[in-house]
């Protein structure tokens, strides 16, 4: 049922593992997620307080700038936008950066995104996925358990977190860790935003 491949792609049913660094071991009691940066006042989530959030259900396709592409993943999570719930942005937010682990360090990873893009349900950050070859399971260690950002779309995988811890909110755009190292900052894998 052919879907369109962004240039440069090809289609893959696996889902292939792809990070820097160690694998995160979690646990809960050392675990948080904070919501920081140009906000009236930062708040620090415990595990729970996020397992409580409403959940949402999506399928989002994934294209790794590394070529892969994988249709229809269908995921559990929490949407980006339940966390706006939690904060009074500054004037002019308009980009964030989410985090996640690199080697034991909670902001080692990053990768920088407009936040008007986040406010679908396929901007989910997501504990449980199933496929057309897999039944409901969690997202392993190796994909990001205990939370993992996925982002739409429109922008190549490595903008989404694994082992996601925080949220920060920007006024200025900011480059994350790829984007950093020559990785495109907007990374649209339909006009093939590949590097800067
Ligand atoms: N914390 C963290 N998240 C990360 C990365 C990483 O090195 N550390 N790599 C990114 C990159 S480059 C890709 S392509 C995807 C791969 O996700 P997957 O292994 O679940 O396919 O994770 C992204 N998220
Ligand atoms: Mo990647």
């Amino acid at each position: 049922m052919g879907k369109t491949l962004p240039p440069g792609q090809f289609e893959t049913n696996k889902w292939p593992i792809l990070h820097e660094g160690d694998v995160y071991k979690f646990q809960e009691e050392n675990w948080n997620f904070k919501l920081f940066g140009d906000i009236k006042e930062e708040i620090t989530l415990s595990y729970q307080d996020v397992m409580n959030l409403p959940k949402t259900v999506a399928t989002i396709d994934m294209h790794c700038v590394t070529t892969w592409s994988k249709f229809d993943t269908t995921f559990e999570g929490i949407a980006f936008r339940e966390f706006l719930n939690f904060v009074e942005l500054e004037k002019d937010v308009k980009y964030v950066k989410i985090y996640g682990y690199l080697n034991g360090d909670r902001f080692g990873y990053s990768a920088n995104l407009p936040l008007e893009a986040l406010l679908g349900d396929d901007a989910l950050f997501v504990y449980k996925w199933k496929d057309q070859n897999h039944d409901w399971q969690e997202i392993s260690p190796k994909h990001g358990y205990p939370l993992r950002f996925i982002p739409p779309a429109s922008f190549y995988l490595w903008k989404g977190a694994k082992w996601a811890s925080g949220i920060r909110f920007m006024k200025e755009d900011e480059a994350g860790y790829w984007e950093k190292r020559g990785y495109s900052m907007t990374a649209n894998p339909f006009k093939e935003e590949r590097f800067s």
